[in-house]
């Protein structure tokens, strides 16, 4: 490719190739302006009519708005310019003309509605607010990976075609594998469980997981990304601490690298890194203060698994990220170990912000004989999670792990009312394309 100035670069003073997108288009009559916007930010290009070639004037009045175009000349400072400094073009070169009639309008002039916005991803993430979503959330994974390999902990990567499900209350999608039933991963449970035993000891994972959850709701997804630990020697505190860590840095890197993204957001002054340790409230201590609130139709008892309403107004109540633990054993997965001295009581954990769950969690039955027990109990067949089962009789270690929805987390952490919003290309139960 030529060489190329982004926008934010192009000194006053010096000669630049600016490449970018046709922003807006001003036609003052005997100077026009267009706006060029590339993925630094604006600037100007002056075309003032009487005294460029004639040609040049014409293709620049020409052009569409956002239509691709390289502009090379000399940079100059203009306090008028939207940027304070503006190009007084040598040559044009139209790259991609744009369609005049456009789905969405860049600019954010005119709203459009979120299907409309998905379905034109493309055009949808020309708006700063939109791109910015995104450099957060990458800058989430990074500082997530980066506060794994803190803890130790080794990358790994799961199968996403699997031969069973794991998570018990939603749906698998069943694909055809060569003439045989399988399905798309629910969780890597089972397989970064399978690491603890070996070598690896402690793994993190980033990956899609997909689920055929039976609602549409502002936050599930079909396919989402999953944020999976799980270390051997770990018992359910250590996972929480573990957590609470990774979630701190999570928010603790975009504080310290994406001033910018959260002043476009209009977030600067509100976003704040959690500080201290978030509370761990029991299960029980839970229903009783979901109780005290008054929020609810009916009193909760124990057993309940947590509605909507229930989590509100605990998040309510509580007003910071906080863990639930001590879950009954009985509406936590097989996987999940009880505790010693109560079997009715398990040693799983959530983690809450406010407004939703963002981690499941917990020490895991890592005993052969009561791991098979528990499939069981679970009305699982233990015969068809062999591959799983039979590591537990080669020497597999006490562990615990979490699992951390990672859309969840920016969403949360950037207020946005739809997880949607936090995936460029999100699969709902309508939406399989883009
Ligand atoms: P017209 O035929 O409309 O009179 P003109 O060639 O006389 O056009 P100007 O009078 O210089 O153009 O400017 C038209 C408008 O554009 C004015 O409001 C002026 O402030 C604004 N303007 C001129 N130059 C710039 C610039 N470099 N950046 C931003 N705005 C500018
Ligand atoms: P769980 O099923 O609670 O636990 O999932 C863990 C976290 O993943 C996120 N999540 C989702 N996000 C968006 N759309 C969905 N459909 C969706 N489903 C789940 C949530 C949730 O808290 N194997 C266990 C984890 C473990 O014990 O390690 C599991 O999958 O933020």
């Amino acid at each position: 490719m030529q060489e190329r100035t982004y926008a934010a670069d192009a000194d006053p003073g010096t000669s630049a190739t600016v490449a970018g997108w046709v922003h807006e288009i001003r036609d003052l009559g005997g100077i026009a302006f267009l706006i060029l916007r590339d993925t630094t930010g604006k600037i100007q290009v002056k075309i003032e009519k009487d005294e460029l070639d004639e040609a040049l004037v014409e293709t620049a009045l020409d052009v569409h708005r956002e239509s691709v175009l390289r502009v090379e000349g000399d940079v100059e400072e203009e306090e008028r310019a939207p940027t304070g400094v503006e190009v007084t073009p040598d040559d044009i070169e139209v790259i991609a003309p744009a369609d005049p009639e456009l789905p969405l309008d860049p600019s954010g002039k005119v709203d459009a509605e979120l299907p409309t916005r998905l379905d034109n991803r493309t055009l949808d993430l020309r708006k700063p607010e939109v791109k910015a979503i995104f450099e957060i959330r990458a800058e989430v994974l990074r500082s997530v990976r980066e506060a794994f390999r803190g803890l130790d902990a080794t990358e790994i990567n799961t199968p996403k075609i699997v031969a069973t499900g794991t998570e018990g209350g939603t749906e698998l999608f069943p694909i055809t594998y060569f003439g045989r039933e399988a399905f798309m991963n629910q969780s890597p449970q089972l397989f970064k469980q399978l690491m603890v035993g070996s070598g690896l000891e402690r793994v993190f994972e980033i990956g899609p997981i997909f689920r055929a959850e039976e609602h549409n709701t502002p936050r599930h997804l079909n396919e989402a990304t999953s944020i999976d630990f799980e270390s051997a020697f770990y018992d359910h505190t250590e996972a929480m601490d573990a957590c609470e860590t990774v979630v701190k840095a999570a928010y603790e890197g975009v504080a310290e690298n994406c001033d910018d993204e959260l002043e476009t957001l209009g977030l600067d002054e509100a976003f704040t890194v959690p500080e201290g340790d978030f509370p761990r409230l029991t299960y029980e201590e839970a229903i009783e203060r979901i109780n005290a609130t008054g929020e609810l139709d009916d009193v909760l008892v124990w057993g309940d698994d947590l509605s909507t309403e229930a989590e509100h107004a605990l998040g309510q109540d509580v007003g910071e990220h906080y863990f639930i633990t001590d879950w009954p054993s009985e509406i936590k997965p097989f996987y999940i170990k009880d505790h010693d001295d109560d079997a009715e009581l398990s040693t799983g954990f959530d983690m809450m912000h406010p407004s939703m769950e963002l981690v499941s969690g917990g020490q895991r039955e890592h005993r052969h004989d009561h791991l098979v027990e528990g499939f069981e109990q679970q009305g699982l067949d233990p015969g068809a999670f062999e591959y799983y089962t039979k590591m537990f009789k080669y020497g597999m270690p006490p562990h615990a792990g979490w699992g951390l929805g990672g859309e969840r987390l920016v969403m949360t952490m950037l207020g946005l009312e739809n997880i949607r919003e936090a995936v460029i290309f999100p699969r709902d139960r309508q939406r399989l394309s883009p």
